[in-house]
């Protein structure tokens, strides 16, 4: 329950006044059913060895906090049986992209495990979860690793409830910055295309948009938070730039040189102040860019203050262009990572207040640790962070 008073624009995912009402939410993830194709009983013990290998590390590193035995990984735990590498979208062949579109929109045919309204599907359900208390998982520390282990479930629900084949696919929208919406992904291509949108002014969730009405998910219809075509409007990009922050600013901030730059963020925490940029006025960084690019539900119902939803969380996962974003993302993450001594780091913050509204007078920040609970109201376990710094190891099984 927090009270945001932001007097610049409404960043992403942060709404003025913010209150959240949780009843509905937990009385439905109390509901919620194990899923046949998550391993539990192998998260819990891959979860205890990254915790234990977070703490080994420390004590090496600090020999004042005496020795603790090195400790390999639990027998309990599974092994990777191969580590899969991702691709950009433009990577995939003919043949995997329409599978990939096969698979996304058969998600809309399966059953929710108790984890969204009994009428919702699975598809459904990720953005249930997704915009469940999306505080606890936005502009702060988590947000990377939590949206990691997102994409992750959303590529197994596509493999095990849907058999797809493929890999998770990125887009990478850097190559597009100078005209992000003529890049492939938004082909209007009925097989293989994300599509534009159409001409029909929908808003139903407030000022919405268009409704997408060309490409794969021609008149595709979501039900978070109420039924409603899939809506886009891409004309912030076009024609609206009267201050240019909406405008092509946007793609300069997620141009290679800004990858190049945030890169170079020393500690992950700057990383994710960078990737978001939360510190810099009029830049939204390389992850919420293209949600106020594409706006309508990547950019979700609370668009528009003085409506029924500005309270609201966020519907981006309602549009399926959101898993190829934050692929992408995930592989700026995991390129950062790559660098010496940066693989199990972790640190920061569970909010960003004190660097985002410098000036109201807000208590000390919680630090965040890798023994934190992410949580995921019934899609799988809640896991610790510590468990998503590495896509190498079991689970996650990836690598780009
Ligand atoms: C992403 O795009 C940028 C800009 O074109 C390019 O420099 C970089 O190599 C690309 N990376 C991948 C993994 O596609
Ligand atoms: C689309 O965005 C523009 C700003 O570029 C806005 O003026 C327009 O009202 C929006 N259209 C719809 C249908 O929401
Ligand atoms: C949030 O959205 C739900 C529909 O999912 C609506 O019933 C509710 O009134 C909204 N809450 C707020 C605080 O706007
Ligand atoms: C913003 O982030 C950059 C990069 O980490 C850092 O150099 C700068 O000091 C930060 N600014 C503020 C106001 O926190
Ligand atoms: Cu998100």
């Amino acid at each position: 329950m927090k009270h945001l008073h932001l007097t610049n624009v409404v960043l992403l995912f942060v709404l003025p006044s913010f209150s959240v009402t949780v009843t509905q939410a937990s009385s439905l993830s109390s509901r919620a059913q194990k899923i046949p194709w998550i391993d539990y009983a192998g998260i819990e013990s891959a979860a205890r060895d990254a915790l234990h290998h977070v703490v080994d590390r420390r004590a090496l590193a600090d020999p004042a906090a005496g020795s603790i035995a090195a400790r390999g990984s639990s027998s309990s735990t599974p092994k990777c049986k191969k580590i899969e590498k991702r691709k950009e979208w433009r990577q995939l062949s003919r043949a995997e992209k329409k599978d990939y579109m096969r698979a996304t929109k058969c998600l809309q045919t399966k059953g929710n495990y108790g984890i969204s309204k009994p009428s919702d599907t699975l598809y459904d359900a990720f953005t249930q979860v997704h915009t469940t208390d999306q505080l606890d998982f936005h502009i702060n520390s988590a947000f990377m690793l939590w949206h990691r282990w997102f994409g992750w479930i959303h590529h197994q629900a596509l493999k095990y409830e849907c058999g797809y084949s493929g890999p998770a696919p990125f887009w990478n929208v850097s190559m597009d910055y100078k005209n992000p919406f003529g890049s492939p992904i938004y082909s209007t291509d009925p097989e293989i295309g994300f599509g534009t949108h159409g001409t029909i002014v929908r808003n139903e969730i407030g000022l919405g948009g268009y409704q997408v009405d060309n490409g794969a998910f021609a008149n595709l219809k979501v039900n978070i938070p109420i039924p409603h075509y899939l809506t886009r409007n891409f004309s912030y990009w076009k024609d609206a730039d009267p201050t240019g922050v909406w405008g092509t600013a946007l793609g300069e901030s997620f141009s290679p040189k800004q990858v190049n730059w945030v890169l170079t963020s020393p500690t992950y925490w700057d990383l994710e102040i960078n990737m978001d940029g939360l510190n810099v006025t009029g830049n939204f960084g390389i992850h919420d860019s293209p949600h106020y690019m594409l706006m309508g539900d990547l950019n979700g119902p609370g668009w528009v203050a003085n409506t029924p939803w500005a309270l609201n969380g966020t519907t981006a996962p309602n549009d399926p262009v959101f898993w190829l974003h934050h692929q992408n993302v995930d592989r700026i993450l995991w390129t950062w990572q790559q660098q010496p001594g940066k693989q199990w780091e972790y640190n920061g913050y569970k909010t960003s207040d004190h660097i985002r509204l410098p000036t109201l007078d807000l208590p000390p920040p919680v630090p965040a640790h890798p023994s934190d609970i992410l949580p995921f109201h019934g899609l799988g376990p809640d896991i610790p962070a510590a468990l998503a710094l590495k896509t190498e190891n079991w689970p996650l099984c990836y690598t780009f």
